[in-house]
């Protein structure tokens, strides 16, 4: 029965926790399935990618999810807590070239190790739900879905532009864009516009944004970014007429503007090198042609296009002035998007920076049609045309227009309404509302990814796959050297015939991008096995009670996965609006960084573990050596833990060392979990003493002998006052994990609970009862951190071996958080004169009586008539007198 170990006065965690997590695997403890009449939790973890082992992200981020879950139990939930693994991506490709293995053989060989290393972390997850997502048996749902999104129009094909490496022959990723060029190859990328495959994620865009109001439990700060990422804005499209003084009669433009009130100050207009009209000017004007070349290159990430310098080349083409009919040049401008509202823009270098810039480099017209209505100085009244001045920095001033005719004097609203009436009548422009938010590009050019479910026929053209022939399935055993795709390069893979004319046809090869495997992850863990994605128990489990990951997804996943849940709700498969009620973003595991400088001024990172520190007594470092060599090493700054500084602590070393409950124990303990948390061993180390020193107050007592039964009644001063700090603790700790997921107090509270068992040295009966009491609390309120030792506890204190997780979590005492006397400080005119002792129920009258009776006070009230007298319920009585 009892799995507590032979020699049980000191503690190994090893045996300890081998036995809990025996227990558990034997149990099937944390299976769960939807015949339950308590009510469900799903608590999920962002789940990993298995890039090889674990890292302290990794540890931070499942030990929350496990704390809140085994909580949740213990206070009566059916909890659903899963985990699968984001399998395809690029890392895997990088790890075939290096190591000459298939990917997929490098990604299941670490879900095997990684997995391991989990269970050896002891997280209460519901393995019959484990899944892979590079496995058919997860992607065909996937492909399934984005054939009937394809039939809906909600999937289509586009030309997009990518970042194009001549030399690999190959697209590369933003991020492998460095400076211009490629990472590997070091040749400078082109633009290239290749058909992509795309969800229409825009057509989501208002409800994305409206559906944020309605998540509470979602940080401020991620709503923040997905309102901003969304971008909504309010606008005009308005016409030009344009005029080719070359003699062609060209198709007027449109420019999307979210000021029309400066309309007036319009100078020149800016197209984006791709809009038609330039690609027409360019036709008969070989300078432009090899300016529009030039645009082409560099990258395609937005961030760079805004902060690069300015540039750009009149068209020769003249707009026409909506309400002056005044010409005015048409210019390529390299800040213009073409995938943002219409790809032209009003240029009022007046009032705009980036104009302003423009017209500034380019010697075009700057015209002030913005004033403020109450200039204070001179400097306010007057415009320099030669210096950008933000007119709308201050919002608490008025502005109006100026040098606008029939428009002067209108302030922003006024002048919106009048000029979109005026356009809307004459049908030369009209309201539109724009979102920044683009259409989710979901075609990779790549190898180790989910096949895109297409055939292109040379009658049909792009056919989605029979649902009856899916899955399209990934080739596993390939050769891989990394120019070109195994399967664009496998004829056999590649060539096919169509589904609908029975032609020969050919497959798709690119493959998803990797969100979109975790875009609906969460809602296969709920129908494990189902024949659809999901089925009727989604809506048992759905939407997700709690979700916790890294604030690094804010917006892209976050966003995806809200996206798709709305398409899973459309098809009919949940009915929830929201895939997650509730999100916790955790913060980083930061450390200490240490190097040599290297000769050539670089750097030579080393690892903490390989480090001697010496230490001052508030922690400091006075000193670091190389173990190695005994030599000095410099110190660095505290930094987010990553290869590139070196600094990672390996959570298996830490486990293999202290066991896995003082790593969760210091993981929850040495920050709250939105802020940072900086690795120490030296409170790794504090970690391992706490738990030693509850264990052997837990066998000292047991070895006393059972404890009788507590009567409350019976109980002396001392004694209600370790009840009372046990029920104290109970409170508190119930609140800050259930409402405040505020671990690192709980904990705090616990050892101080501890503490007051430690000083209470009482052999009787009932100064056992209270002991035991405690105990049983300390190790009932600690167990969803440290439950491998918990487990032990339990039955160190008397009780048969059990899932604590069934065990109800302690309940507060209302009558033992009665403090029996009160210490009251009794102020004269607010200075503190004495104190006096009172029972907790003494009577508001009786409370006065004593104050003015306390010697002191009596003293300094001689001679004053007492006016009034405040009573600060358990704290102050304060006598006013005069
Ligand atoms: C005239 C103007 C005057 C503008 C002014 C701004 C300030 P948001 O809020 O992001 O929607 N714009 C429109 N399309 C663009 C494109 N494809 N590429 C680059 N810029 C573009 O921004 C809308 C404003 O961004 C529009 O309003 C337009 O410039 C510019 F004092 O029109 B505005
Ligand atoms: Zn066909």
């Amino acid at each position: 029965m009892s799995a507590v170990p032979e020699n049980a006065s000191a503690y190994d965690p090893r045996p300890v926790e081998s036995a809990a997590q025996k227990f558990w695997d034997d149990t099937r403890a944390f299976e769960v399935g939807e015949a339950s009449d308590k009510p469900k939790y799903y608590c999920l973890s962002m789940l990993p990618y298995p890039s090889g082992a674990l890292h302290m992200g990794h540890v931070r981020n499942y030990t929350i999810g496990d704390v809140i879950s085994r909580y949740k139990r213990m206070t009566g939930h059916n909890v659903l807590q899963p985990m699968g693994w984001d399998a395809f991506g690029l890392p895997a490709e990088n790890a075939a070239i290096k190591n000459r293995t298939a990917p997929a053989k490098w990604t299941y060989a670490n879900i095997d190790h990684m997995r391991s290393q989990l269970k050896s972390l002891g997280y209460a997850i519901d393995w019959s739900r484990e899944f892979a997502t590079c496995t058919p048996d997860y992607y065909v749902h996937e492909q399934r879905m984005f054939t009937r999104l394809m039939r809906k129009g909600l999937a289509y094909r586009k030309n997009a532009v990518v970042n194009w490496d001549p030399v690999d022959q190959t697209v590369l990723a933003n991020e492998q864009v460095i400076d211009g060029r490629g990472w590997r190859s070091g040749a400078l990328v082109e633009k290239r516009e290749i058909p992509q495959w795309f969800l229409r994620i825009t057509d989501y865009a208002q409800e994305l944004l409206d559906g944020l109001d309605q998540l509470p439990g979602w940080p401020e700060a991620v709503k923040t970014m997905q309102r901003n990422w969304i971008g909504r804005s309010e606008g005009l499209e308005i016409r030009f007429d344009v005029v080719d003084p070359a003699g062609t009669a060209p198709e007027p433009l449109h420019v999307f503007t979210t000021r029309p009130d400066t309309l007036m100050g319009v100078t020149f207009v800016s197209i984006a090198g791709e809009h038609p009209l330039a690609l027409k000017a360019a036709a008969s004007n070989p300078a432009l042609a090899a300016f529009l070349e030039e645009l082409k290159h560099g990258s395609v990430s937005e961030a760079e296009l805004e902060t690069q310098e300015k540039r750009g080349m009149d068209t020769g083409l003249k707009a026409v002035h909506p309400v002056t009919g005044e010409q005015v040049p048409v210019w390529v401008a390299n800040f213009v998007l073409m995938g943002y509202g219409t790809g032209a823009v009003m240029a009022v270098p007046g009032h705009d920076q980036r104009d302003f810039e423009f017209a500034h480099k380019y010697g075009l017209p700057v015209m002030q049609v913005i004033a403020l209505k109450d200039p204070k100085n001179e400097d306010e009244r007057t415009y320099d045309p030669a210096a950008w001045r933000d007119w709308y920095g201050d919002k608490a001033r008025e502005l109006e227009l100026v040098n606008s005719g029939e428009f002067d004097g209108l302030d922003y609203r006024g002048a919106f309404e009048a000029l979109a009436e005026r356009f809307e009548r004459k049908g030369q422009g009209q309201r539109r509302v724009n979102y920044r938010l683009r259409d989710w590009g979901v075609s990779r050019q790549r190898y180790w990814g989910c096949p895109i479910p297409v055939i292109y026929c040379q009658a049909c053209g792009a056919v989605p796959v029979p649902e009856d022939q899916l899955p399209v399935v990934l080739p596993e055993d390939v050769a891989f050297s990394g120019t070109g795709s195994p399967i664009k390069n496998d004829p056999a893979w590649r060539t096919t015939t169509c589904p609908d004319c029975g032609g020969p046809a050919e497959r798709e090869t690119d493959t998803f991008d990797t969100f979109m495997e975790s875009s609906w992850y969460y809602a296969r863990y709920t129908s494990p096995k189902a024949r659809e994605m999901v089925d009727k128990r989604g809506n048992y489990w759905l939407p997700v009670d709690q979700y916790i990951g890294g604030i690094e997804h804010a917006i892209l996943h976050l966003m995806y996965f809200r996206f798709y849940h709305k398409l899973l709700r459309d098809a009919r498969m949940v009915d929830s609006d929201e895939p997650a009620t509730n999100l916790l973003t955790q913060g980083m595991v930061i450390a200490e960084t240490y190097y040599r400088d290297n000769a050539d001024g670089s750097k030579d990172w080393i690892n903490p573990a390989d480090v001697d520190v010496r230490r001052d007594d508030k922690g400091r470092i006075t000193g670091a050596t190389l173990h190695a060599d005994g030599q000095p090493v410099k110190t660095g700054p505290v930094e987010k833990m990553s290869k590139s500084k070196n600094n990672g602590v390996d959570p298996q070393a830490m486990v293999d060392k202290y066991g896995a409950d003082t790593v969760r124990l210091f993981s929850m303990f040495a920050a709250p979990p939105e802020q940072s948390l900086e690795w120490n061993e030296a409170g790794v180390d504090g970690m391992a003493r706490f738990l030693r020193r509850l264990w052997t107050q837990v066998q000292k007592h047991a070895a006393e002998g059972a404890a009788p039964g507590l009567d409350a009644t019976a109980l002396d001063a001392a004694q209600k006052t370790l009840r009372r700090k046990t029920h104290e603790t109970i409170e508190k700790v119930g609140d800050d994990y259930g409402r405040r997921h505020s671990f690192n107090t709980a904990i705090a509270s616990v050892m101080e609970l501890m503490n007051a068992v430690a000083k209470f040295d009482d052999a009787s009966a009932q100064g056992r009862a209270v002991r035991q009491e405690a105990l049983e609390a300390a190790v009932l309120l600690l167990n969803p951190i440290t439950p491998h030792a918990c487990h032990a506890l339990w039955q160190a204190l008397g009780h048969p071996e059990a899932l604590l997780e069934d065990v109800p979590f302690p309940r507060v005492a209302p009558d033992a958080l009665v403090r029996e006397a009160l210490v009251l400080a009794v102020q004269v005119n607010g200075k503190l004169r004495g104190t006096i002792e009172v029972a907790a129920d003494t009577p508001r009258d009786r409370i006065e009586e004593l104050a003015r009776a306390e010697p002191n006070a009596a003293k300094y009230l001689e001679g004053l008539t007492p006016r009034k007298v405040i009573v600060v319920p358990g704290k102050i009585v304060n006598i006013v007198a005069g």
